[in-house]
């Protein structure tokens, strides 16, 4: 095998945003961009030589390019495995699995989640490490450093090696390993949740189902989970196929893209429950019949249950979401006793909370939920936990909602997003923002009362690193809170996004509409931001 080292000069754009490297496909298709990356992820590593390094994405235009380049560069720099999705498709939840499973030393997955795919559209890479989760920021930063003195890159010489047939072939003294895709992660999920009982309450019809794979990377799993392995009716799991471009579609299952779904569930004969995922399968959406279950809702609902579940049974060891994530676990945590964290956006957080046992369950407002069985977020595990959750309370998904709040109150809750503001101007907004945090606390709108006003800055408990800067927090005397972050996922200007809670105890003001509950609160946040003011736009692009 020759080995080659290749001259090259650094581009100055490759920090990783909230989950790896996000770009256009274009930006990727520069001449040794995706190289250069590449071996500043391999420059970062230490002592991996010999290891196993895995390999997958989900699916997208540019995928089974970069994997085939990854492949070489991975050989050349010393890896002695690659184990690699068949197709080049591994979900991330998968993934993740894959790590743990086979003792990696890591992996690189290949997606840019929930942005739209296609040759004009978006393309990422993220390192994650031997835990199965998102590469910490100390690794991304030492990685983001490599990218700005990068001087070379290593890259074997042999041919592209065919994806589609799973087998072993050794290249220059490296293992390459294609694997089924589900087979492992599907067996993950058989032990954790109690199979045999789904598969009564479809057969018997007290569980119909809908699932939108809105053709991305989860269809085939989903396939093989729910329609031949549980039974549900063929056809259950739709746009099943994951496409190179998501079918033209924008692969984010909220209300606003996964309006498919959203028919067939406020439709007649709406089934018993409903799902979809996204672009790499670690999110998910979760409705009943007439009912769509705000995230932070599901992570708390999930939390309070957990017991339900085989693999929970025994107890959980505490819960975690993200910073601007609903309290609505909070309060089932302090009901439980349970520890809680709170911890910055993005899933490279909770990785150290879940590897020391400090929690069990975890979740974020932007449709994401997940566990200690893997290190990433899991769209089809939240999808079978709900199930579980039926099949053993034997109640509609409405009447599960409605309890818990009955409990524990609800957290009115939705998220108003400004996408490709201009950069300068989205600068300004937190710039204005930060210069009023000192004098905001005192004021008052009505009855809503400013207590704190502050810039969230996270210690991790396990390591003590600090992450700062991870978004304006307003919180009132009422509870209620207004979180201004800034996305680090977006490639197209910049995404201003604004985070809007209010607490409500009394059961007969529980089904108002949100947009309406939270009215003043949407106010105050515009006064506070000046969004539409600085760009002139009217109403939010999208609002979840
Ligand atoms: C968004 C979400 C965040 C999530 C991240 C990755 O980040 O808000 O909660 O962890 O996407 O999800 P940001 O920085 O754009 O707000 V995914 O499904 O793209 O891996
Ligand atoms: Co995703």
């Amino acid at each position: 095998m020759t080995t080659t080292i290749t001259k090259t000069t650094p581009y100055d754009d490759q920090k990783p945003g909230t989950s790896g490297l996000r770009k256009k496909v274009k930006v990727f298709q520069q001449p040794k961009y995706l190289e250069n990356f590449v071996q500043s992820i391999f420059d970062s590593l230490e002592d991996f030589q010999g290891q196993t390094l895995v390999i997958g994405g989900d699916g997208r235009y540019f995928n089974r390019k970069a994997i085939q380049i990854i492949i070489k560069m991975a050989a050349a720099n010393g890896f002695g495995e690659l184990i690699i999705g068949q197709g080049g498709l591994l979900s991330t939840p998968a993934a993740s699995n894959i790590i743990r499973k086979y003792n990696a030393f890591g992996g690189i997955v290949l997606s840019a989640s929930h942005n739209p795919g296609g040759p004009e559209e978006d393309f990422g890479i993220k390192y994650n490490v031997g835990n199965g989760g998102p590469a910490p920021e100390k690794l991304t930063d030492k990685l983001y450093e490599n990218t700005k003195t990068i001087t070379g890159y290593k890259k074997s010489r042999f041919g592209d090696i065919d994806l589609d047939v799973i087998g072993e072939v050794e290249k220059g003294g490296v293992k390459i390993r294609i694997i089924d895709s589900v087979a492992d992660y599907a067996e993950l999920m058989a032990k954790i949740f109690d199979f045999e009982l789904l598969k009564q309450s479809i057969h018997n019809g007290f569980i119909t189902l809908r699932f939108d794979a809105m053709h991305a990377i989860t269809g085939p799993y989903a396939k093989h989970i729910l329609e031949d392995t549980l039974g549900a009716a063929q056809g259950s799991v739709f746009n099943a196929v994951p496409l190179e471009d998501f079918g033209g579609g924008h692969p984010d299952p909220n209300m606003a893209h996964a309006h498919e779904l959203c028919e067939i569930m406020f439709g007649a004969d709406a089934p018993t429950f409903g799902a979809a995922s996204d672009g790499d399968g670690d999110r998910n959406m979760v409705m009943g019949a007439n009912i769509f279950v705000t995230p932070s809702d599901s992570l708390a609902i999930m939390a309070a249950n957990a017991k339900l579940i085989p693999a929970y049974a025994k107890g959980i060891s505490g819960v975690a979401r993200s910073m601007p994530t609903s309290q609505a676990v909070d309060r089932v945590a302090d009901k439980l006793s349970l520890p809680c964290y709170e911890t910055p956006t993005g899933w490279k957080f909770f990785g150290n909370l879940r590897d020391a046992d400090k929690i069990t369950i975890c979740g974020e407002e932007s449709f994401g939920s997940g566990s200690n069985h893997v290190r990433e977020k899991d769209g089809l595990w939240a999808v079978l936990f709900w199930l579980n959750l039926i099949a053993r309370k034997r109640e509609s998904v409405a009447d599960i909602v409605h309890e818990h709040w009955q409990k524990y109150g609800r957290d009115i809750y939705c998220r108003h997003d400004y996408e490709a503001v201009d950069s300068d101007i989205a600068n300004g907004i937190v710039e204005h923002l930060r210069s009023q945090l000192n004098s905001l606390p005192g004021k008052s709108w009505g009855n809503y009362e400013v207590k704190f006003a502050d810039e969230f800055s996270y210690t991790d408990p396990v390591d003590g690193s600090v992450s700062s800067n991870q978004g304006i927090r307003v919180g009132f005397v009422n509870g209620s809170r207004i979180v201004f972050r800034l996305s680090g996922t977006g490639t197209v200007g910049a995404t201003l996004r604004i985070y809007l809670e209010r607490y409500e105890r009394d059961v007969s003001k529980h089904d108002q509409d949100a947009q309406v509950a939270l009215a003043e609160l949407i106010t105050i946040a515009e006064q506070l931001c000046e969004v539409k003011k600085r760009t002139g736009r009217t109403e939010p692009d999208v609002i979840t």
